[in-house]
């Protein structure tokens, strides 16, 4: 018979009375068999590990290669953020903005206490508490999430400070964001992930997938301290963060935002060509960021999470040497395939060719893909290679630039430089990109995704916009705002840019522009460099392909401007005055 294992009985913590409350309420809905206060030790990890090893939810992989290692697969249909099932519930439908799918706030009430009823009956209901941000940190935030999914406590457990120690801030701050959340049955009928920033509070029902389960990431972190952060005069943004280490021993913290799976991970843990000696870029942050204007006029940027929920179909030692050594040990793969060795297989692994898909499948190319496109890592940033320090520091880092992305088959230029903060907060707002896997739904469709926000900001473009333009008034000494595309293609389809450690040829332009010591030309777009302004030095690239990638089509530009403008007139009053100058001003430019 097979023993149960023990989850070692948590100290009594210090619970806040609102918490406890809470907590009383929920059970009295959901109806658990039994609750557990997380405390985030190792011994619970170990305890909640072998309990989901015993029923098979956990796959345990090659004890010698993948040490610590496990496999979760979660349902077919429920593997990717669901943006059509995800709403934001004000008060007013106007705050949510036509960029949100909107509940009114009593209505999602109801629709979701039914599903919660009774929903946790003989499944036992877990008290997450957890810490946005370094756990002493005036900018981090804490919230509570109450799951049913042991594999979503230890996922919060890697991508947050979990346990004791959240709870003990909590007590002290005496305001945390309550996160209720159920598997259910995994049915997508009955699959919401409603957010009412008013109230703090997130309730999610019918998916343990990522961003649908994990709330502390894009729920929290983003949706509500969006919001949050308007409030309170800061931004909560969809970006990583990297410190640059330059050859002459300088060094620069850089954010930049990209849609889901547009390589933010990849660029966050850069490894340096050969042919550009001395650099050296750590990691602080692959997804999101925090950004605060300092005491000083500088922008302050903290990440709120301590791990990464990666992508894992792509890495490999040619794309990302530093996630790919990272993710062989004490990690949590979820979807991939397993080669004949039970080691993980995605393409780029290595290892021997696939034997099961993510399904568990013996694995027949005619059932597609081993791996799952959306399969994806969750580990420590602990275990990164090039973990910068500096993700701890509660004050944060000072940022020298902001880099907005898109996936773009044409128009958007390898780089380029916007004029100033106002018209960096348009080149933003324009950002847009081709779909992919990281959300259900139809790959490689152009979509307007402004500042990678599109599914995360929770609240209104408009009132966003302006609050973006009322921050750059702020500081003294704003970061400069560039834009660049990695993801350029030839008439042929075939890519322009090499991109991977070669994008640091980009990004040291853009930090020679940062420290004011290289040139550029201006554009009609903005500022860019001259081919001969971008380090080639061993690059194999043609010159035709370099020029190409500098090239503004100015016809092209005045289009994408003008469609733009009509995205822009569903903000109506909410749209900021700033913003419409901006544009007129930028169509004047290509006249
Ligand atoms: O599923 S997540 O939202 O956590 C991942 C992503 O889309 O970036
Ligand atoms: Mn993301």
């Amino acid at each position: 018979m097979a023993t149960q294992p023990v989850i070692p009985a948590a100290a009594a913590p210090q619970v806040p009375a609102s918490l406890d409350a809470w907590v009383n309420e929920v059970r009295a809905l959901t109806a658990p068999a039994r609750v557990h206060w997380c405390t985030g030790s190792d011994a619970e990890a170990a305890a909640l590990t072998a309990e989901l090893a015993g029923k098979g939810e956990l796959l345990p992989l090659n004890a010698q290669t993948f040490p610590g290692s496990h496999l979760a697969r979660s349902a077919p249909n429920d593997v990717a953020r669901v943006e059509h099932l995800t709403f934001v519930c004000t008060q007013n439908e106007q705050d949510a903005g036509p960029n949100n799918h909107w509940m009114a706030p009593a209505a999602a009430h109801q629709k979701m206490t039914e599903l919660f009823r009774g929903a946790m009956r003989g499944r036992t209901l877990y008290v997450v508490p957890y810490c946005m941000g370094p756990i002493d940190s005036p900018y981090a935030r804490c919230g509570v999430e109450i799951t049913d999914s042991a594999y979503v406590v230890l996922n919060m457990r890697i991508m947050t400070r979990m346990g004791s120690q959240a709870l003990e801030r909590i007590a002290r701050d005496g305001t945390f964001v309550r996160g209720l959340h159920s598997t259910g049955d995994l049915n997508p009928e009955r699959r919401f992930i409603m957010h009412f920033p008013e109230e703090l509070a997130i309730m999610s029902f019918g998916s343990g997938y990522g961003g649908n389960a994990l709330l502390g990431k894009k729920c929290h972190a983003l949706r509500i301290a969006s919001w949050q952060a308007r409030k309170e005069g800061w931004l909560a943004e969809h970006m990583l963060l990297v410190a640059l280490d330059s050859p002459e021993g300088k060094t620069f913290y850089v954010a930049a935002a990209f849609p889901s799976a547009c390589g933010k991970t990849n660029l966050a843990m850069l490894i340096p060509p050969a042919a550009l000696p001395g650099w050296r870029v750590r990691t602080i942050g692959d997804d999101i960021a925090w950004l605060h204007p300092g005491p000083d006029g500088r922008l302050y940027a903290i990440n709120p999470e301590s791990g990464y929920f990666g992508v894992a179909p792509g890495t490999s030692p040619k794309s990302n040497k530093n996630a790919y050594d990272m993710i062989r040990h004490d990690t949590i793969f979820t979807n991939v395939a397993l080669n004949a060795s039970n080691e993980p297989w995605w393409d780029g692994a290595g290892g021997g060719p696939p034997v099961t898909d993510w399904q568990g499948r013996p694995y027949l190319a005619a059932n597609g893909p081993a791996a799952h496109p959306n399969s994806r890592f969750t580990v420590s940033a602990r275990q990164n290679p090039s973990y910068a320090h500096e993700a701890d520091a509660p004050a944060g880092v000072p940022i020298s630039a902001i880099i907005f992305g898109g996936r773009r088959r044409s128009l958007a230029p390898l780089v380029y430089e916007a004029r100033d903060w106002s018209h960096g907060v348009l080149v933003g707002s324009g950002v847009a990109s081709e779909t992919t896997a990281a959300a259900a739904g139809q790959v490689g469709v152009l979509r307007r995704d402004p500042m990678a926000m599109k599914p995360f900001a929770g609240y209104n473009f408009g009132d966003y916009w302006r609050h973006w333009l009322s921050v750059g008034a702020r500081l003294k000494h704003p970061p400069r705002i560039f834009h660049v595309n990695w993801f350029r293609q030839d008439a042929d389809g075939k890519f322009l840019w090499p991109g991977f450690g070669e994008n640091l040829r980009v990004l040291k332009w853009i930090l020679g522009r940062v420290s004011g010591g290289l040139g550029a030309r201006e554009t009609p777009i903005g500022f860019m460099p001259a081919a001969a302004d971008l380090d080639s030095t061993g690059l194999a690239i043609t010159p035709g392909a370099l020029e190409e990638l500098l090239s503004v089509d100015a016809t092209a530009w005045r289009g994408e401007l003008a469609s733009l403008g009509r995205d822009f007139e569903q903000y109506g009053e909410r749209l900021p005055a700033g913003l419409k100058t901006e544009l007129e001003q930028a169509l004047a430019r290509l006249a």
